[in-house]
């Protein structure tokens, strides 16, 4: 790593203090005086103590590359590292937008970096492309989220934790010459608070010099109409203020990336070879290539850890915990400490419980009233019914008592015409009997 980037991490680090000759003057904080020193302490060897354990620890950045299938972006990260990354051709039918991170370690001269690249997979290609920015959203806060989770644990290992916070976003553009699509408004618009947006023309090779010009005046309107917050090149370092401020004029860069090594003259550059003639990627009126690259690696890259964590995860870490209830004042402006925020919250969750009992228990007594009638009902129901079936009974018992009685009515009249006829027949027999013996007499 150049010394002038890590010195830059020094200028960040210390900024509350300002070392002035061999005299030390804090700014934080009243009633400290200014000495000066007699002779060599040593302390100011601070910064290459810090220079060396940065380079034994080793550096972290991740990358997030959104852009339309296609349309450039792993060959991009190639020419921008030096190197081949793993590349999978995307298709075209993916059903919905999902993220593929993959990380690689990298070493230049004795700095090594830990590089995450991540690729939009199937961006822009869904018929519906109003959920686009969803999944790229879901995966910037879980990188935000596993980080607070690890700051919160009561044992953390933060030194040896490794961040996949999203440092700095390549939104892709597609070398239109028109304007942005609405994909591309929505989806910055949707990222801007959470991440560093660095916009870049792809393909720029495929535009002409003054289309290229006028599109990157009209990208610049559109984000600023519709209210997108780019990143923008930090100038509170004077060491890099001044280009930082002629690169913030050149955004958005138009880019070229190739691997393809090409001879022109007598040396061989990376470049796209057409029937027609060589694009140099590295040559800086064919392309913003090197802009990028000094921007994004070689000056800015300390800036780009720095915002993710102080401005964009600081967002996103006050959102979650004053969602969980933690606040630092009260409504009268007194610091609230975190005790206190427990006991408060611990008090509101026991005053909601108990409030949730009492309503479960008044549903419990309400839904036992519910049944109790409903039984009652039933059984009045049934009560009725048992009624109506005696009744039933009684008519049908009554009716067929009627029809014993008749029947016992004619069996016994037909009792008696039997016996009257029996009697008759008997008469009849004696009657006959007597005439035949008096006839044979
Ligand atoms: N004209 C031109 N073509 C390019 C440029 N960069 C890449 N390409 C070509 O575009 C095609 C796709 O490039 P990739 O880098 O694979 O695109 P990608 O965005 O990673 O594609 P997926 O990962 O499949 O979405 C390849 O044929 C590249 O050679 C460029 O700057 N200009
Ligand atoms: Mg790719």
């Amino acid at each position: 790593m150049p010394k002038s980037s890590l010195l830059c991490i020094l200028t960040t680090t210390f900024k509350c203090v300002k070392l002035e000759g061999l005299g030390l003057r804090v700014n934080n904080g009243q009633g400290v005086r200014p000495l000066s020193l007699a002779g060599h302490v040593g302390f100011d060897s601070l910064p290459d103590q810090l220079v060396n354990k940065s380079i034994c620890q080793g550096f972290c950045f991740n990358i997030l590359c959104i852009g339309e299938t296609g349309i450039g972006k792993s060959t991009l990260m190639d020419t921008l590292f030096n190197t081949n990354f793993e590349n999978l051709e995307s298709s075209h039918f993916e059903p919905q937008v999902k993220l593929h991170a993959q990380t690689y370690d990298l070493q230049e001269s004795n700095v090594r970096l830990r590089l995450t690249v991540v690729n939009t997979v199937g961006f822009g290609d869904q018929m519906n492309k109003q959920e686009s920015y969803q999944p790229v959203v879901d995966y910037i806060d879980r990188q935000f989220e596993s980080y607070l989770q690890e700051e919160l644990k009561i044992k953390r290992s933060l030194h040896n934790y490794h961040d996949s916070r999203v440092h700095a976003c390549l939104y892709f553009i597609s070398p239109s010459g028109h304007s942005l699509k609405s994909l591309d408004l929505v989806t910055m618009k949707k990222l801007d608070s959470k991440v560093n947006i660095i916009p870049v023309i792809a393909k720029a090779d495929t535009i002409s010099k003054s289309e290229l010009h006028k599109f990157k005046i009209k990208i610049m309107s559109e984000l600023v109409s519709n209210g997108v917050q780019i990143y923008q090149f930090p100038l509170d370092d004077e060491t890099v203020a001044k280009v930082n401020t002629t690169m913030n004029g050149h955004l958005p860069f138009a880019v070229v990336g190739s691997t393809e090594e090409v001879s022109v003259g007598n040396k061989m550059v990376k470049a796209r070879q057409y029937p027609w003639g060589v694009v140099q990627v590295e040559n800086e009126s064919h392309c913003d290539f090197v802009k990028l690259r000094e921007m994004l690696i070689c000056v800015n890259m300390e800036d780009l850890r720095e915002q993710t964590h102080t401005r964009h995860y600081e967002l996103y870490r006050r959102c979650k915990l004053e969602e969980m209830g933690f606040k630092d004042t009260d409504p009268e402006c007194k610091p609230v400490s975190l005790q206190q925020t427990y006991e408060a919250k611990r008090q509101e969750f026991l005053v909601e419980l108990q409030k949730r009992e009492d309503e479960m228990r008044q549903m419990f007594v309400q839904r036992v009233k519910e049944k109790e009638s409903e039984l009652k009902e039933a059984e009045r129901d049934l009560q009725g019914r048992f009624e109506q079936l005696k009744r039933l009974h009684a008519d049908e018992k009554a009716a067929l008592e009627e029809k014993k009685r008749l029947l016992d009515e004619d069996q016994s009249s037909f009792g008696k015409r039997r016996a009257a006829a029996q009697l008759l027949q008997a008469q009849s027999l004696t009657a006959n009997g007597k005439k035949d013996k008096d006839r044979k007499k």
